[in-house]
């Protein structure tokens, strides 16, 4: 089989890539290890900025979002028990959505479907080869029978743990990372928002971060160690332990329920650079991860797509490769201001048992600063809405 273009991965990053080509008429499949449903069962992310919906407004796929996505002009940070407002449009004049990382998928693979444009799940062996040459290839299994796909280019959209960035020459690729001595207990659950916007919490129990999915789906987070087993978790501990971090007026506000969901994920920052080589293009989680607190993963594949789609479009109409030469730079460069706040975020709003009560004083007057100065509230504000592509 022969394509113009091979994407590896049917995650956000590979579904959107493909309906951006499919609508430019390259002609692309995507190779997808596991099965669709097992790709929209994963709960992950939930807040779009301006920017993420601009592509998915290009990508034809953004009608539903319209109508149900929930548009948010503002945030709260609470620290020693008191809520701070930031006014993320009133300092930049942009809003922030929320709409789920599943529905967004959902979306796509729909528009995928519709346009008869060719996925294959559930591949199994799938090896990237040859993207040093002219004539990369792919190969996977399916059903026990082995496959072989040529291609002009390949886009690595296969995340952190697929197998295109790994099959770069160790020589040829630099990573820098940091793991984070704790991680994110996620619940999912139907019943209404504690509150209409999100809450960040810094609390000296840990971080928890109150936000949603609809006007009747919530989802809530919890800084919990490392080592956690979610079996020690039941929903009654869980809510206990979130409205123990909440100030009293929202912790009387929470109504509860059964969890639909409920997840520990570890937090980590990491970028492997450059995010070319040859044939081979890297985009989303298959080149960099940001801890979730600044909300930048799927913004960041999304802004990826973009860079890479429209680098494509441009070599396949005018034989240019001005734009595929630059895509690296480019993306590393929102990248790594992505990477600076999702970091300083996470320092700022989690407990570190090694910075000790001196690191809790200087948290607390960085936050104290932060919602009192209107300088400092746009800073956040400039970057929490997404800076510009
Ligand atoms: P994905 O979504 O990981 O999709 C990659 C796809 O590639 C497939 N794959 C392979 N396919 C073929 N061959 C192989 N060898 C393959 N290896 C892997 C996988 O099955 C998968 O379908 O990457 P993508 O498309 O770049 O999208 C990125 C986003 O998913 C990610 O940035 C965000 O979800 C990150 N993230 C969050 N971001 C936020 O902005 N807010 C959040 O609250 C948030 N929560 C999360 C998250 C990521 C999580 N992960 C990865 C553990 C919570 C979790 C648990
Ligand atoms: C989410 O809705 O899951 C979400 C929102 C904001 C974040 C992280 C996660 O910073």
């Amino acid at each position: 089989m022969r394509v113009q273009v091979a994407i590896i991965g049917a995650g956000p990053s590979g579904l959107l890539l493909g309906q951006l080509l499919h609508l430019a008429g390259i002609d692309a499949i995507i190779v997808e290890q596991k099965s669709s449903d097992y790709v929209l069962g994963r709960i992950r992310a939930g807040l779009l900025e301006q920017g993420t919906i601009d592509v998915l407004d290009r990508a034809g796929v953004a009608a539903r979002l319209h109508a149900q996505g929930l548009v948010h002009g503002g945030l709260e940070i609470c620290f020693d028990g008191v809520r701070h407002r930031i006014d993320l449009h009133g300092a930049t004049g942009k809003n922030v959505t929320i709409y789920g990382q599943t529905e967004i998928t959902k979306d796509l693979m729909d528009a995928r479907a519709a346009a008869g444009a060719k996925t294959v799940y559930e591949a199994q062996e799938v090896s990237i080869g040859d993207f040093d040459g002219e004539q990369p290839k792919v190969r996977y299994r399916k059903d026990g029978v082995a496959h072989e796909v040529d291609c002009d280019f390949i886009a690595g959209c296969d995340g952190f743990h697929g197998v295109c960035r790994q099959s770069v020459p160790q020589a040829a690729i630099r990573t820098y990372e940091r793991v984070y001595p704790f991680g994110w207990l996620g619940v999912l659950c139907d019943t209404p928002p504690v509150s209409e916007e999100l809450i960040y919490v810094n609390h000296e129990r840990g971080f928890a971060l109150c936000t949603m999915r609809s006007r009747i789906r919530s989802r809530y987070y919890l800084q919990c160690a490392l080592d956690e087993k979610i079996e020690a978790w039941p929903d009654a501990r869980f809510w206990e332990e979130l409205r123990s971090r909440l100030d009293s007026a929202t912790a009387e506000r929470l109504i509860t329920g059964p969890s639909i969901e409920k997840s520990i994920a570890p937090l980590r920052s990491f970028v492997a650079e450059p995010m070319r080589f040859g044939r081979l293009f890297l985009a989303g989680d298959a080149a960099h991860i940001v801890p979730p607190t600044g909300a930048k993963g799927l913004n960041l594949a999304a802004s990826d797509v973009h860079y890479l789609s429209a680098a494509l479009i441009e070599h396949y109409a005018s034989g240019a490769t001005a734009e595929l030469d630059a895509y690296s730079a480019k993306c590393l460069r929102r990248i790594w201001r992505a990477e600076r706040f999702s970091w300083w975020m996470t320092n700022l709003l989690h407990r570190f048992p090694e910075n000790g009560a001196f690191g809790q004083k200087i948290q607390i007057a960085e936050l104290d600063y932060l919602v009192g100065s209107a300088a400092a509230s746009a800073a956040l504000a400039e970057n929490y809405v997404g800076l510009p592509y």
